[in-house]
């Protein structure tokens, strides 16, 4: 197979070639490093000149990271979809007994863990629904069972949502369940639950879900306590250009009091299955133009991430020239969304040399990391198991 290796184009920004000239003023505080402003990224949104946009978005990611895109090896485990809650862009959530629910044990999860750990990953990402009767214990066991038998895998897991559950389970503060989970083994939290920052879409569409000073107010205590957290927005069902906007731009505020976020995971609504299954889902343009714009307005976020089940690999590939830096990853199993292959079939495995051969043939240098982006280095004669950070 031939690889093309052409580096990615880095020439110098010209705002005056621009073909929008709205983005222009835009390029120049990009150039001059100062932040972006809501009517700046009204304007992203409002323009057509998709190729000066991803231009604009090239030239900062460029800046901060130059050719290198991130991957990891990694797998999703959920290990339960039995939830008191029922959003209407979900189609994972079940109720007790309704066909479909599951749950798993800490055996079962445990054995997954091992075969992530056997197969070279160096994460799992565990994260279920709001299971109504499993007590704060349980969480605590998995986590410390998990740390016991497989010391090296970094442990991502539980949204706001879990960790706000769990402070109603334990009766106790944000801060200390916090505090006893990373006791336990937590290495960090996802970004997952944000979906969009605005009570008009939080009452259309996952009512009785934790609001956003909530969301925000969980982060900022993980901050608090060194804990690294991811961000993410749900976009493409119900909500307005405008409402994505102060998402982003509410993000960056809480990263500039409290910081912590690694990263921004724009996740692409995907429609099938879900309770808005009437609604189109978001066309690939609109998929890029959330991910450059995710870039430019979130300035003191240092990473970009396409988490490629939900905007396809093909996409993802191509975002690597519109702002993006980082894919996740092998995933492995996918319960939550499962467009690709359709629902019963939860398989959504992407390997290590396709992820790299993407990478490369966008004009890229793919370097693993870990969790918290330190670089992984693998031997070949020990590849799975004989990593180190670099
Ligand atoms: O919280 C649910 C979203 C999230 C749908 O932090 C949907 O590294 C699209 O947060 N269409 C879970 N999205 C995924 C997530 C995530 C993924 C990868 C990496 C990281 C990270 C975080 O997925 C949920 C919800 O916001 N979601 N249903 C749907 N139909």
């Amino acid at each position: 197979m031939t690889m093309l290796a052409e580096p990615s184009v880095t020439a110098p920004l010209d705002p005056a070639a621009f073909a929008d000239t709205a983005l222009q003023p835009i390029a120049e505080k990009v150039l001059a490093r100062q932040s972006l402003n809501f009517t700046d990224g009204m304007a992203l949104w409002n323009t057509r000149d998709i190729f000066s946009l991803g231009e604009l978005a090239h030239f900062v990611r460029n800046r901060k990271h130059g050719r290198t895109t991130y991957y990891n090896i990694n797998r999703h485990i959920n290990y339960s979809n039995i939830c008191a809650l029922s959003c209407k862009f979900c189609e994972f959530h079940r109720k007790r007994g309704e066909s479909g629910a599951y749950e798993f044990s800490h055996d079962d999860v445990l054995r997954m863990a091992g075969e992530a750990a056997a197969s070279g990953a160096t994460e799992i990402h565990i994260v279920g629904g709001l299971h109504p009767w499993l007590p704060f214990e349980w969480y605590l066991e998995m986590l410390r069972k998990l740390r016991a038998a497989y010391p090296r895998l970094h442990l991502k897991a539980f949204t706001a949502i879990e960790i706000n559950h769990f402070t109603k389970i334990s009766r106790l503060s944000t801060r200390e369940v916090l505090a006893a989970l990373s006791e336990a083994g937590l290495g960090s939290m996802p970004g997952g639950g944000a979906e969009v920052f605005d009570d008009r879409v939080h009452d259309q569409v996952f009512k009785g879900k934790l609001r956003a000073d909530g969301w925000m107010d969980v982060h900022r205590t993980a901050h608090e306590l060194g804990i690294k957290t991811n961000a993410t927005i749900l976009y493409g069902h119900v909500e307005t250009r405008e409402e994505r906007t102060r998402h982003l731009l509410a993000l960056r505020d809480l990263q500039n009091d409290a910081p912590g976020f690694q990263c921004i995971i724009p996740l692409s609504f995907i429609p099938e299955g879900s309770e808005l299954g009437h609604l189109p889902g978001n066309t690939g343009l609109e998929d890029l133009k959330m991910l450059a714009i995710s870039r430019l307005l979130l300035d003191n976020f240092d990473h970009v991430k396409a988490f490629w089940i939900m905007q396809s690999m093909k996409l993802s590939q191509v975002s690597l020239n519109w702002g993006v830096d980082d894919l996740d990853g092998t995933v492995v199993w996918y319960d939550i969304t499962k467009r690709e292959g359709g629902a019963g079939n939860q398989h959504q495995e992407m390997t290590v040399d396709t992820i790299r051969r993407l990478i490369f043939e966008a004009g890229f240098e793919p370097v693993e990391r870990d969790t918290l982006y330190h670089r992984v280095e693998r031997t070949p004669d020990n590849w799975a198991t004989g990593w180190r950070i670099a």
